[in-house]
């Protein structure tokens, strides 16, 4: 009899339409690989040498505000520029160029050095929702950003430059593969079957049980089925919105608070402030409805067993398919039970 909890198997990723393989047998095997250094964890609450921190000043020479709440700035190292001119290249289908115009910018989510969005306070995260809201309203009205992608990387094992909370938004003329795929796989669902995926989804994970990690009035937090980090998750919000600015007041509030959860969830699995990289995908901001997006959030820390060893995805998961051994039920247990 094929035991899902223990024989090799593999999931299908519908957002994705990918693969991956788990192998849970394989979670009793020794362990002989790399252990990184944990970091200091006690910064001070003002750091003189931050260039995130009020009043400090940046590379380039600019000096920040002595700001008291959230703080966004254009990126000094903008990866993308709103005046790039328009410009395609292709050399039979082999070698294709496009130039893209886009903004990035930087979101510091408090004056204070030394906070994490798990120890922030809720209405103060509630703020920078209000911020994400806001800069997904100006950029995306831009006629040159047809995306805006708003992500944090936390931590310096996610390279994380700087342990002030902060994100960054870059927005762009195009839409970014990880979205596309999305949008091709959620306009293919709805075309078919008549019903949004992640509405789904949602409903489905609720009802199951197994792999919810937090819910709240307005959101959800899910190990998906299909995670291939080890404890990945992905925040869903429970009604139909395409995008942040639906979200009512009390939404607002949910996410927030849902932020808060997971992530301080994550810190008390290994006692470590959790590194991770995370984002919204949502509709683009190309002018058409895009109802077919379902706004959600997703994480995906590096850590695999402790606060200094991390998974990579190399080998087999570069050259074939990603792979993972605790199932995602297991990793959704954990989480719960901290
Ligand atoms: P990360 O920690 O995710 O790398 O984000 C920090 C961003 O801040 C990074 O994109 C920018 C970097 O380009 N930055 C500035 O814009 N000005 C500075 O003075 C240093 C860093
Ligand atoms: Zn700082």
């Amino acid at each position: 009899m094929f035991d899902w909890t223990h024989d090799p198997h593999r999931r299908f990723n519908p957002l994705t339409r990918e693969w991956v393989l788990v192998s849970p047998h394989r979670t009793d095997r020794p362990w002989q690989g790399q252990t990184e250094e944990t970091a200091v964890d006690h910064e001070p609450a003002y750091d003189p040498k931050c260039y995130l921190c009020p009043g400090n000043s940046r590379a380039g020479g600019v000096r920040n505000p002595p700001y008291i709440s959230t703080f966004v700035f254009d990126n000094d190292f903008a990866a993308l520029k709103p005046d790039t001119p328009v410009e395609r290249f292709d050399q039979e289908g082999l070698l294709q160029a496009e130039s893209e115009p886009g903004l990035c910018r930087v979101v510091c989510f408090s004056p204070q050095h030394n906070l994490t969005i798990a120890n922030m306070d809720p209405s103060d995260l509630r703020i920078v929702v209000d911020t994400w809201v806001d800069q997904y309203l100006e950029l995306g009205a831009r006629p040159e950003i047809n995306y805006v992608q708003i992500f944090e990387n936390r931590g310096a094992m996610m390279g994380a430059s700087n342990p002030h909370p902060h994100c960054q938004i870059w927005s762009s003329h195009t839409l970014p593969n990880e979205s596309a795929r999305e949008q091709a796989s959620l306009l293919e669902w709805r075309e078919r079957r008549g019903t949004c995926l992640l509405c789904e989804y949602a409903r489905m994970e609720r009802s199951a049980g197994e792999r919810k990690v937090e819910e709240n009035d307005a959101f959800l937090t899910v190990v998906p089925f299909w995670a291939v980090w080890p404890f990945e998750t992905m925040v869903i919000s429970k009604r139909h919105m395409s995008s942040i600015e639906q979200m009512t007041a009390a939404e607002r509030d949910a996410l927030a608070d849902i932020l808060k959860r997971t992530t301080a969830r994550y810190d008390r699995l290994f006692n470590v402030s959790f590194p991770y990289s995370m984002g919204f995908h949502q509709r683009p901001t190309d002018g058409q409805a895009h109802d077919e997006h379902h706004l959600h959030l997703h994480f995906y820390p590096p850590l695999l067993r402790s606060a200094t060893v991390r998974k990579f995805l190399v080998g087999y998961e570069m050259l074939a398919t990603p792979q993972r051994d605790i199932t995602a039920e297991s990793a959704a247990k954990r989480l719960r039970n901290v």
